[in-house]
């Protein structure tokens, strides 16, 4: 070996195929319980819960292990009303003329529209960059590797974990999403990649009805 490894030792138990079966049913019904929610309670969710998920988002795999993101967590509620105000901006720009028919249409059982007043009921907002080249210690660039990739596997750990404790999120994407940068002062090798409110859902929240797809529809077997 070239390098120094050490022995891997997994913080689990294996498991026997018929444990396996039951445990694997098990989580996926509990993972198709997980909804993007657009209704969110204001109670309060703790420093502390955001640090974690953040550092199990961190903990993703990543190209060359650079992980190349940085996340802004905000519960200031002057921020998130700035938010909150140059999202509906370019929202409503998007929903009157920016979207065409058919992205329109494919919306409607959403029924979204403009306004995003779950940016300030949230407790907090998650708002996830992308480092398109690493800053080096003198300000000279250095490549990240299959950036999108990487931030993408780590909003899935970050939205999962939210899941696990029984907090709820929306991936939602504003476009386009500069304004992110310069309300949040970002350095210029980061980009907005995806803005998450975090909280509780709110008590009278209400989900669209749609289904996932089934294994025949997403699954191609080779045996
Ligand atoms: N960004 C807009 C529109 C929107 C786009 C998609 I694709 C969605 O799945 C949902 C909404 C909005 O947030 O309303």
């Amino acid at each position: 070996m070239s390098n120094k490894h050490f022995k891997f030792q997994q913080n689990v138990q294996s498991f026997t195929s018929v444990d396996l079966i039951k445990k694997s049913k098990n989580l996926l019904s509990d993972k198709l319980t997980r909804r993007s929610l657009r209704f969110f309670s204001d109670d309060a969710v703790p420093k502390e819960v955001i640090e974690n998920i953040l550092l199990i988002a961190s903990s993703a795999p990543s190209g060359a292990n650079k992980q190349p993101w940085n996340f802004c967590a905000i519960s200031n509620a002057k921020l998130k009303a700035e938010i909150r105000k140059a999202a509906e901006e370019e929202e409503y720009e998007s929903y009157h003329g920016r979207m065409n028919k058919e992205w329109l249409e494919d919306l409607k059982k959403f029924d979204t529209n403009w306004q995003k007043p779950f940016l300030e009921t949230a407790p907090w907002i998650i708002v996830v960059f992308k480092e398109i080249y690493e800053m080096g210690a003198e300000g000279e660039k250095k490549q990240n590797y299959y950036v999108n990739e990487s931030v993408g596997i780590a909003c899935g750990f970050l939205i999962n974990a939210i899941h696990e404790l029984g907090l709820v999120t929306l991936t939602h994407t504003p476009s386009p999403m500069n304004f992110l940068s310069e309300i949040l002062n970002r350095p210029k090798n980061e980009r907005p990649f995806l803005l998450l409110p975090v909280g509780y859902p709110a008590a009278d929240a209400t989900v669209p009805d749609i289904k996932k797809k089934t294994s025949e529809e997403v699954i191609n077997w080779f045996e």
